[in-house]
């Protein structure tokens, strides 16, 4: 997608549904990519045991609107913020929304948040709630600077 039409609130969201680390549970994330994907946003899906490096590079390669992470592992509090220390790095922070899933827990949710994540959606998120959330996110955000 061009510069130009990642601007527009009618463009379809882009999505990169990723998994980070070595973490093998990929039946949620596979849900919700296939959830997003009916709600007719346009998903990426990362695959297994990618490198935060290698998210933060197809996030920006991709032209995505939203980095949506699946942590089952419990390294959620070593991948999340080493991803948005790599956003930052590579001053794209602000381009990208990011949102979390899988199995994390409350005081780690609000933790997460403070360091610049916008939402987490555990266990038993309804996936047609993330949809929508993800839509609340992006409308907040408004249209790409
Ligand atoms: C099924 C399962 C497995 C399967 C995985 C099959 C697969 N291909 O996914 C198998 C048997 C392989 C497995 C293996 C292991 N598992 Co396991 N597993 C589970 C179990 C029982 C269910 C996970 C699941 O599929 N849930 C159903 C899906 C739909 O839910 P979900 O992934 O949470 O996704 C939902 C939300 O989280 C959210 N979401 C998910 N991703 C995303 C992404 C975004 C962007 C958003 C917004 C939302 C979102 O939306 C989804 C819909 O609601 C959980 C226990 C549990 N209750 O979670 C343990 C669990 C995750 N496993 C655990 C462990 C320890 C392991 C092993 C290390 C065990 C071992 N010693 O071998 C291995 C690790 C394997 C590996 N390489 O990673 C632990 C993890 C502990 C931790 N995090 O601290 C858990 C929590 C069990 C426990 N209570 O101890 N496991």
């Amino acid at each position: 997608m061009s510069e130009q039409s990642a601007g527009a609130l009618d463009e379809p969201i882009r999505v990169l549904t990723a998994k980070v680390g070595l973490d093998g549970h990929d039946r949620g994330v596979k849900i919700i990519s296939r959830a997003l994907r009916d709600a007719g946003m346009e998903v990426i899906y990362s695959g297994l045991h990618r490198t935060p490096e290698e998210i933060v590079a197809t996030a920006i390669q991709e032209d995505v609107d939203v980095i949506g992470l699946s942590i089952l592992s419990g390294a959620h509090m070593t991948l999340l913020p080493r991803i948005l220390q790599l956003l930052k790095e590579r001053e794209v922070l602000d381009r990208f929304i990011v949102v979390g899933g899988g199995v994390i827990p409350d005081d780690d949710v609000e933790v997460l948040k403070k360091m610049g994540v916008s939402d987490i959606l555990g266990q038993d998120t309804a996936p047609d709630y993330v949809a929508v959330r993800i839509r609340e996110l992006v409308s907040d955000r408004g249209p790409r600077a």
